[in-house]
């Protein structure tokens, strides 16, 4: 019943198993799971359907393991704190592998290891790996089940934290399960924490709330399109559904079938005159995108409505649209810095059934981080189960600690998000985290110019993932971390897309930068629901090349050497309290430094040699020219 070649030898006591290394090709899903299975030798194998006496199994297993702590019913009823390992507390970038058949379809920022040399290290790590723990398997669909756009995937794991969520982030039913069952076509994702409880002699060992090994893999296979993570219960790490499958996995497909797989926010801004118009938005992690996904405007008459906050999945339509889907069914957002002030639509969304990871405990019960509330409590117990008072001068919450919750929760969530056949997107966005330089906005001249823009990204680093905050990194189109493939072929990938889309509807591209500071380091933009002015601004500039919507609306841009940016009063500013000449300082283009910026981006393109289309080496040249005659 397996391919030739594929037997392991067998093991005392046990059959002769099948390899699951490589992948499920060839296999069903029962026997794919049964040879996982054979690898990691779980007690038992359990399939999940997603239906809500599973969510009450796997969440009373983990009350019971202290894995997960209740909440207040009274005050967050449905929901739970769950604490991590000190050690596993966010993506692990330099453990996480592209393992194409040659090292330069990975590239050169990805970390890559030979497909084979990869699998024998891996079956030696899986070997045995959940002797003691039930293995989970639960199959998920990212999109609309049965969606034009949507895909399958299975995911086998032995933390039911992961199980758990994945019920959430991922859409995961009855009818999936069927679906595998009968066939269909998924991405087999295996992920073990890594930390047995049957030792090789038998011994038995005590779980712990938090099981995880100091030895990490975050492994893709993008030809044989499988996922293999063992290690860390964390996030992107953990979840695969997310970044390992939507994002790695996927752009591989994407690339392959002519879409596009995306870090990208989606949604959906009406104007006063009542017409809608969809907005992507890419931008590094903890940048931005599930604040903006959930904006309030300020600007009456607008509206926002959200569809995704982390993943995009788009494809030109039979007409030339762009159409965009959002594969996940839930939030996995950052908690620091969410407020009534800054994200009151995610402290409404967060009333209830919630999974908190790694927030501070409040004395009553519920959580707390900083930036929920502007008064600080007196007391709490800190993400990692110490006693904590403001004296203590540490953060009560991890900084990257996160909220898991289900997209239908939210109060702003479009009625059609999970229409499968999308919607058309009108305006693209690149952004990043820079101090300096960037402007406020800018509008690509062109869609090559736009695609530059993406490729050249760079962003001070964040919590989200191991590293040292705030030092400033290219991220191309908020991809680094993401990509499935060389960043390059991202880049040439995007170029071709452009050309199959209709020139009329074409989605127009910008550049923002929500976080520019002045000379005294504060933020020279209040962001957040004020971000709403930018918007109108784009989706006005969209408005100019549709002559037939074009309203009451004030327009305008004049060209910069970056981009086109607003003309004096088209960027709506009425009733903001800016500092004096923050406005001008929010677009000021110094050629010097852009001159230096130039410099930067031409050291970063030689990192990938041949493979930078020449389409992209014009813009440099092209921007280095503006440049000379300002
Ligand atoms: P990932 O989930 O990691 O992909 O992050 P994200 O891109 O969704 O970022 P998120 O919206 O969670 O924001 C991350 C941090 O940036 C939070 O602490 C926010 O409060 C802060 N932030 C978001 N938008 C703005 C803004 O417009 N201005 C300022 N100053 N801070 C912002
Ligand atoms: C990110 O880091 O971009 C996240 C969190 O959205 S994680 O799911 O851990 O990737
Ligand atoms: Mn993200």
């Amino acid at each position: 019943r397996a391919p030739s070649g594929r037997e392991l030898p067998s093991r005392p006591g046990g059959r002769p198993a099948v390899d699951p290394l490589p992948g499920a090709a060839g296999l069903t899903a029962t026997a794919w799971v049964e040879a996982v299975a054979g690898l990691t030798r779980p007690d038992d194998v359990v399939w999940v359907d997603g239906t809500d006496a599973w969510r009450r199994t796997l969440t009373r297993t983990m009350v019971e393991t202290g894995t997960l702590i209740p909440l207040n019913p009274e005050l967050r009823p449905g929901s739970y704190l769950a604490r991590s390992a000190p050690s596993d507390v966010a993506r692990v970038e330099a453990r996480t592998f592209i393992c194409s058949e040659h090292e330069d379809d990975a590239g050169p920022t990805n970390n890559w290891r030979e497909p084979a040399v990869m699998r024998a290290e891996l079956r030696g790590a899986f070997d045995g790996s959940m002797r003691g723990r039930t293995m989970y398997v639960v199959p998920f669909s990212m999109g609309p089940v049965g969606g034009a756009l949507s895909k399958l995937g299975v995911q086998v794991t032995d933390s039911p934290y992961a199980a758990l969520s994945m019920l959430t982030m991922t859409r995961v039913s009855p009818e999936v399960l069927r679906r595998v069952a009968a066939g269909e076509e998924f991405v087999p994702c295996v992920h073990s924490v890594g930390a047995p409880l049957v030792a090789g002699d038998g011994t038995r060992t005590e779980d712990v709330p938090w099981p995880c090994n100091d030895l990490k893999y975050i492994v893709q296979f993008p030809q044989s399109r499988e996922i293999w993570s063992y290690g860390s219960g964390y996030g992107g790490n953990a979840l695969l559904g997310k970044k390992c499958f939507a994002l790695r996995i996927a752009s591989a497909m994407a690339r392959d079938e002519g879409w596009l797989a995306e870090h990208m926010l989606l949604i959906r801004v009406t104007t006063p005159e009542g017409r809608p118009y969809h907005v992507a938005a890419a931008f590094p992690s903890a940048c931005g995108k599930t604040n903006l996904a959930m904006l309030q405007p300020t600007l009456p008459g607008w509206k926002v409505e959200t569809l995704g906050d982390d993943i995009v999945w788009m494809k030109p339509d039979a007409d030339g649209r762009l159409r965009a889907v959002n594969p996940e069914s839930g939030f996995f957002g950052v908690a620091p810095g969410t407020g009534e002030t800054t994200n009151p639509v995610a402290v409404e969304t967060l009333r209830k059934d919630v999974i908190f990871t790694n927030v501070a405990l409040t004395d009553d019960g519920d959580v707390w981080w900083e930036g929920l509330t502007p008064e600080v409590p007196d007391h709490l117990v800190d993400w990692q189960g110490n006693d904590w008072t403001p004296a203590d001068g540490r953060p009560a919450a991890h900084p990257n600690s996160r909220f898991t919750v289900a997209a239908a929760q939210c109060p702003t969530i479009a009625d059609d998000w999970e229409s499968p056949e999308g919607v058309p997107v009108d305006a693209i966005v690149f952004g990043g985290r820079r101090a300096t330089n960037v402007p406020l906005v800018a509008q690509a001249y062109s869609w090559a110019h736009g695609v530059f823009l993406g490729a050249t990204v760079s962003s001070e680093r964040t919590a989200a993932a191991e590293g040292k905050v705030g030092e400033l990194r290219r991220d191309p189109f908020a991809m680094l971390p993401f990509a499935g493939y060389n960043m390059a072929d991202h880049w040439a990938h995007w170029l071709r897309v452009g050309d199959a889309l209709a020139p009329e509807t074409r989605p127009k591209v910008f550049q923002v930068n929500w976080f520019r500071r002045g000379s005294d380091g504060s933020f020279l933009w209040p962001g957040f629901g004020e971000n709403a002015r930018v918007l109108a601004w784009m989706v006005r500039q969209v408005e100019q090349t549709r002559p037939d919507r074009l309203g009451s609306a004030r327009g305008g841009a004049r060209p910069s050497p970056v981009g086109l940016v607003p003309d004096a009063d088209a960027l709506d500013t009425t009733g903001l309290d800016l500092a004096d000449g923050a406005l001008d300082e929010l677009f000021s283009v110094d050629p010097e430094r852009w001159r230096g910026e130039c410099d930067l981006t031409e050291e970063f393109f030689a990192v990938f040699g041949e493979r930078v289309p020449a389409a992209l080496r014009d813009q440099l040249r092209h921007l280095r020219d503006r440049l000379d005659d300002e």
